[in-house]
């Protein structure tokens, strides 16, 4: 019989499972080994006269629900900011697998990564539902190579799928989602009626790539070249690349002549930036922004040829140095085809950039219509699931999971040198480009939208009844970043506008 990986728990109980739905799915080897498995466990029942079930027979179940957890446990998990969390699921039931109540408090032999060596079955179920049923949920049973299964196990089941993050981190995280809220509201108020794709309702994205270019930078990561479509384009430009407050005001300004650019008033949603943050004493980080074209999911494979030229240049180690991020609207990324070329050529010698990090702003419409409407699968990702790479869902509205994911997927991505996929479930505030009436089309949507508070209001009350920060700390926070984006406004009104952005390298 031919075992890959000799005793691997995974493979063996995947087998089992097939086995018990259809005796013939397996090879006759495997027949063999099971029915002679069965035969055992009944046998010893039988000799002890005690019981119709033995320990063994328990225990498999258990490893059955152990599986079926890390498979399909993020059905469970709680992703959508606009509707309550589940609670249950029929595929996740006890008696799915025969177990009862009273099993709860029987003990079971455990997986390396619970970090034990048996443990009650509540014990099991509580381990598998805050790994893969809270924030983040997880679909990587997919995966063939069962060396990164263990991987992903390893780094998710211990920690509970969660990064423990000191007060300083938290306050930082804060003051990234405000700095999102307010930029954004900011250009609400005070360029009424203009388009700005605003990010509200995903200021997660802004948190998460600052905490991502830090943690890219310390492992080594020289360089992003990101792609970006319309949605959030100018706020990550600015709270992320750090291009001043004035000059994107600049470009709303009725003194401002885009054409001195070439192109119309959209142009600033289609210029790319360059960026050389100073991530800490000792690292650097270089970020482009490409241009983006009207034309959703085109950036892609212009990305991809940028960041395999830039690692090229960077001789060995290139694939680490130099780091492709794509940033994806949920339906642009089921619905556009280049999406799934640029995934095909990932793993070839020829293209490859060593893994791509995709991110989905999933705000679970795509100008009018809804998912339901606009594709035939269960998550905007699965298109990616060919690939074999892990894909995550996580709550947009809980930004320490969505950091942690991203930390944990870039890990894998310098691990494996493979895509990762982050799909930030999250909602959009306003219409398309706030133009629109999204109340129109999506009357109810909008009804639960209408009062949900700010991601930063929502976590500054968190750190606030946490005892990490103070409503007085919360106000300065406000406050400070407040008069940074009133001086901007000033001196965009009376300055001549500054040349807006560098786009490339100059070395
Ligand atoms: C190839 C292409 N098809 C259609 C459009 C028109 N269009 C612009 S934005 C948009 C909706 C995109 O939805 P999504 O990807 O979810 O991003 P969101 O705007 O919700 O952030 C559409 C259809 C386009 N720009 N390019």
């Amino acid at each position: 019989m031919d075992i890959p990986f000799a005793m691997n728990a995974d493979f063996v109980d995947s087998q089992y499972q097939r086995w018990q739905s259809d005796p013939k799915s397996v090879p006759r080897d495997w027949q063999i080994f099971f029915e002679g498995f069965d035969l055992g466990a009944l046998g010893e029942c039988k000799a002890a006269g005690i019981c119709e079930e033995t320990q063994v027979l328990r225990q498999s179940r258990v490893e059955q629900l152990i599986h079926r957890y890390r498979d399909v446990g993020h059905l469970l998990s709680c992703l959508d900011p606009l509707m309550a969390c589940p609670t249950d699921h029929p595929l996740l039931s006890l008696p799915a697998f025969d177990l009862t109540e009273e099993d709860l408090d029987r003990t079971f032999s455990v997986p390396r990564a619970f970090q034990a060596e048996q443990m009650p079955l509540r014990d099991i179920v509580r381990v598998l539902r805050e790994t893969y049923c809270r924030s983040v949920g997880v679909e990587y049973m997919h995966l063939q190579d069962p060396t990164e299964r263990l991987w992903l196990q390893e780094r998710m089941e211990p920690m509970r799928n969660r990064t423990a993050l000191g007060k300083e981190a938290q306050t930082h995280i804060l003051n990234k989602l405000q700095q999102a809220t307010l930029f954004d509201q900011f250009l609400h108020t005070r360029y009424l009626g203009q388009k700005r794709f605003s990010i509200e309702g995903a200021e997660a994205i802004v948190a998460m790539l600052d905490d991502l270019a830090h943690h890219e930078a310390e492992q080594g990561c020289k360089e992003i070249i990101m792609g970006i479509a319309h949605r959030g384009r100018l706020n990550v430009q600015t709270n992320v690349l750090e291009k001043l407050y004035e000059t994107v005001f600049c470009q709303f300004e009725d003194h401002y002549d885009p054409d001195s650019l070439v192109g119309s008033g959209d142009v600033k949603y289609h210029t790319g930036y360059l960026a050389d943050l100073q991530i800490n004493q000792n690292n650097k980080l270089r970020i482009l922004m490409a241009a983006n074209a009207s034309h959703l999911e085109s950036v892609d494979p212009i990305v991809e040829g940028i960041a395999r030229a830039r690692q090229e240049s960077f001789g060995d180690g290139g694939r680490r140095a130099v780091l492709p991020i794509l940033i994806h609207g949920d339906a642009a990324f089921a619905g556009e085809g280049v999406v799934a070329e640029t995934l095909n050529l990932s793993q070839l010698e020829g293209y490859t950039t060593g893994g791509t990090f995709h991110i989905i702003i999933n705000n679970q419409i795509g100008f009018t219509t809804l998912p339901q409407d606009a594709r035939s699968t269960r998550y905007s990702t699965d298109v990616a699931k060919m690939l074999m790479v892990p894909i995550f869902h996580v709550h947009g509205e809980d930004p320490e999971a969505v950091i942690h994911t991203a930390r944990l997927a870039s890990d894998y991505r310098r691990e494996f040198s493979k895509d990762v996929v982050i799909d930030v479930v999250c909602y959009r505030r306003y219409g398309h480009s706030e133009g629109d009436e999204p109340y129109y089309t999506q009357p109810q949507m909008y009804e639960r939208i209408k009062d949900r508070p700010p991601a930063s209001r929502i976590y500054a009350d968190k750190l606030i009844a946490e005892g990490v920060i103070t409503e007085d700390e919360l106000k300065k926070i406000e406050s400070g970043i407040t008069q940074c984006l009133e001086a901007a406004y000033r001196s965009a009104q009376e300055e001549a506008c500054a040349p807006p952005f560098m786009t490339f390298f100059e070395s």
